[in-house]
């Protein structure tokens, strides 16, 4: 951990209690942690815009695995990425509905584009990609 700086801020009274209001809502302990997590999630934004940086994202879908030829559809796009997909686990929701979650590593256009593919698949219900970090330089 790098060493603790003091600094002061100026914001308006009416921002700084939103900024109380949100820190108490989301049960942060103190203003300073609340804050350094949104730097962070700021920095883990700039990396996703930024092609060359690498990042980790987690992409779940929800599909039909009666869907005709989906299962296979799937695993081939997984392995068109296989440089970029760490792991993936597959839940089975009920008799129709499989849920598979992908952790992902590479550029984010790398991982975007894997996310799009398989969202466009038929049969394939719901996606989202959470977009992370490596974590090396959110410290
Ligand atoms: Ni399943």
């Amino acid at each position: 951990m790098s060493d603790l700086v003091r600094f002061s801020i100026s914001l308006e009274k009416a921002l700084l209690e939103k900024l109380e209001r949100l820190v108490k809502a989301s049960r942060y302990t103190n203003r300073s942690e609340f804050i350094r997590d949104l730097i962070r999630e700021r920095l883990v934004e700039q990396q996703w815009m930024d092609k060359r940086q690498e990042v980790v994202g987690t992409i779940t879908m929800v599909y039909d695995h009666h869907a005709r030829q989906l299962a296979d559809k799937l695993v081939d796009i997984q392995h068109d990425h296989q440089q970029n997909v760490l792991a993936t686990t597959h839940v089975h929701l009920s008799h129709d509905l499989c849920a598979e979650m992908i952790m992902a590593r590479g550029s984010a256009p790398r991982i975007r584009q894997l996310a799009d593919r398989l969202r466009q698949q038929r049969g394939v219900l719901h996606t989202t990609l959470a977009m992370s970090s490596t974590g090396e330089s959110l410290s």
